[in-house]
């Protein structure tokens, strides 16, 4: 690899001012110095490029080049200016270009990872963020403290409108918050969206007249990207009372789409199918963290941020909890999106689950309540049981001898 400029984007140990730069932590492999690497990631992704051009002047370098401000072990940070971006047109798609473009595929770097980044105020504001977030999700619900909880309709694909309705009559039932279709379940000929929005209305508003609860289901509007209003709309129209988007396979910019338009009125809950593939390797891609902060700024109200050690997913305690983080850190200047815990979720991980998130989490259980001994209604009893005793502090064992469903639970998967 060239590095005909290395050491001009070095900048060690000199002040950065938050307020002019987006500033990016990156884990480093290489066999390479660290400085000459660093150095070639702010090259790549400014001013520069393998070799020096005729075009590059001192006035250009000076004002847009990308500095690498500190280097401790194989962690890097750099400062790109922010007059490095384009937000009205480009936005956060721009944004990864520069933050986390090209540089993952230099030669001369082994792996590399994306592990945080920190926007100036101005570049925040030009993000609206969720519209209603955790306030808002709670005041929907009426459920103002407690855990919010939820399923995933099982199985992911094949029932018709008419049995996904049953399930969600059930679930509401049980005491379920929140449901939800699966990331692969879109408009297939066994389940078309329109009838399936129509049947799981109906079932929502059965169970409120039929005794009060208040419950909402995400219907799955991930498509591409010039219709993505449209389908959204048009759920809304046909009664649907949330959104579902997977955001790395439509992108940040469907979601913000969404969010910012003014005719859906709806919540949006932020699936990450996909999100391993980025994620996972702990010395290459991008964090889960940094996705937060971006689905935060595009205006999702919920997001899947992991089951913290708990679930099937991987994933840590330490890990999920930098993206609960960005998802309800008070410095950014947005609503708090409600975090997701999801997969291979039921109601005996309930209790170490809340120890580690605390009660603004949303948590969802798909097997964990179709796989219940006595079917969803049973499951969905179980889930609520498993989230009061949690709210309540009260431990489960004691819980479960008063609480048949709960106690069946355990017995099958505790
Ligand atoms: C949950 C499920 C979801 C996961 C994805 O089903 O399959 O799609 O939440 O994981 P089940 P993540 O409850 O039966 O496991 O939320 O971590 O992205």
């Amino acid at each position: 690899m060239s590095m005909e400029y290395s050491d001009k984007y070095l900048h060690l140990g000199e002040p950065v001012d938050p307020e002019a730069y987006v500033i990016c932590k990156y884990k480093i492999v290489t066999d390479l110095d660290m400085k000459q690497a660093a150095a070639a990631i702010a090259t790549e992704q400014s001013t520069g490029t393998w070799t020096g051009v005729s075009t590059l002047n001192d006035d250009i370098f000076e004002r847009y080049h990308g500095r690498v401000t500190a280097i401790e072990g194989d962690v890097a940070t750099i400062a790109y200016p922010e007059e490095d971006f384009s937000l009205d047109i480009g936005g956060v798609p721009q944004i990864l270009s520069v933050i986390a473009g090209n540089l993952f595929g230099l030669e001369g770097l082994k792996g590399v990872r994306l592990e945080d980044v920190d926007f100036p105020k101005s570049m925040l504001r030009e993000f609206k963020g969720p519209k209603f977030g955790i306030p808002g999700m709670r005041e929907a619900l009426k459920r103002p403290a407690k855990p919010l909880v939820g399923t995933i309709v099982k199985p992911k694909i094949g029932l018709p409108p008419s049995g996904y309705a049953d399930y969600i009559y059930e679930s509401g039932m049980g005491g379920l918050t929140n449901s939800k279709d699966d990331e692969t379940l879109s408009n297939q000929r066994f389940c078309p969206l329109e009838d399936r929005v129509v049947a799981i209305a109906e079932a929502i508003d059965l169970v409120k007249q039929e005794t009060g609860h208040i419950m909402m289901h995400a219907i799955n509007v991930s498509t591409n990207g010039e219709r993505i209003v449209e389908v959204g709309e048009r759920a809304q129209e046909l009664g649907a009372s949330e959104l579902m988007v997977d955001v790395i396979t439509c992108g940040f910019a469907a979601v913000q789409a969404l969010a910012e338009d003014p005719s859906i009125k709806l919540p949006i809950h932020v699936h990450r199918t996909m999100h391993g593939a980025i994620t996972r390797n702990k010395d290459h891609g991008v964090s889960m963290r940094v996705f937060s902060k971006l689905v935060r700024m595009c205006g999702g109200d919920a997001l899947h941020v992991g089951t913290f050690g708990v679930g099937k997913m991987k994933g840590s305690p330490k890990e999920d909890l930098a993206n609960q983080d960005a998802c309800i850190d008070p410095k950014m200047p947005y609503k708090p999106v409600m975090p997701v815990a999801s997969g291979g979720m039921h109601p005996a991980l309930i209790e170490p689950l809340v120890k580690i998130t605390g009660t603004n989490i949303q948590i969802q259980a798909g097997g964990g309540v179709a796989g219940h001994p006595r079917g969803v209604r049973g499951g969905a009893l179980a889930m609520v049981q498993a989230v009061d005793a949690a709210f309540e502090g009260i431990p489960f064992s004691e819980y479960a001898q008063t609480h048949k469903e709960l106690r069946e639970a355990i017995a099958k998967w505790g």
